[in-house]
């Protein structure tokens, strides 16, 4: 009996260190903290690895009403809000492909849909795009050394035109950041 008890622990040990490897991997999350281009806090993006891709849920306010096109840019900074957030650079985009997800060129690793404000500024999307990662696992990363941000853009994305489909100025981003 104790002899079976023993394997007993063992099998359990193997088993839970197995879960918490397949919940380690599983559980790859990043936050991204919007700010406008007054430095005000707009809302957030959750940022959640999944086994062929990353989910992002976002929660905006204080936007104007209407569509803003969203994208991944290269740089993990969103300091320069006075200056219209330049510093985060272009799209992710290491295979030079065309901007635009409807673009038989594209699409770059940083383009992802439009949102839609509401009329009271306040927007929820989740999206989900299998052209980036959290950590470089097959594709681009997010986490690398100089981080990269999300950008809401003033007008809607046409998934086409070069160089970012018509979206217009900067106007919200977040740095996005392990959690
Ligand atoms: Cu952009």
């Amino acid at each position: 009996m104790l002899k079976r008890g023993i394997a007993f622990a063992c099998a359990l040990a193997v088993l839970m260190g197995t879960m918490s490897m397949i919940t380690d991997a599983a559980a790859q999350t990043a936050r991204a903290e919007f700010k406008d281009r007054q430095g005000r806090a707009i809302g957030h993006a959750d940022l959640t690895q999944g086994p062929n891709g990353v989910l992002i849920y976002l929660e905006l306010r204080d936007l104007p009403p209407g569509p803003h096109g969203v994208h991944i840019h290269n740089v993990g900074t969103c300091d320069d809000h006075a200056e219209g957030f330049q510093a985060s650079k272009g799209h992710i985009n290491p295979g030079s492909k065309a901007h635009g997800l409807l673009n038989p060129r594209g699409p770059d690793n940083g383009d992802l849909p439009n949102i839609f404000a509401a009329g009271d500024g306040t927007a929820r999307a989740e999206m989900f795009t299998t052209l980036v990662s959290l950590d470089g696992n097959g594709s681009p990363a997010l986490l690398d050394s100089d981080g990269a941000a999300i950008l809401i853009h003033e007008n809607r994305d046409d998934h086409m035109a070069q160089p970012i489909g018509g979206a217009g100025a900067r106007i919200a981003c977040g740095v996005i950041s392990a959690r």
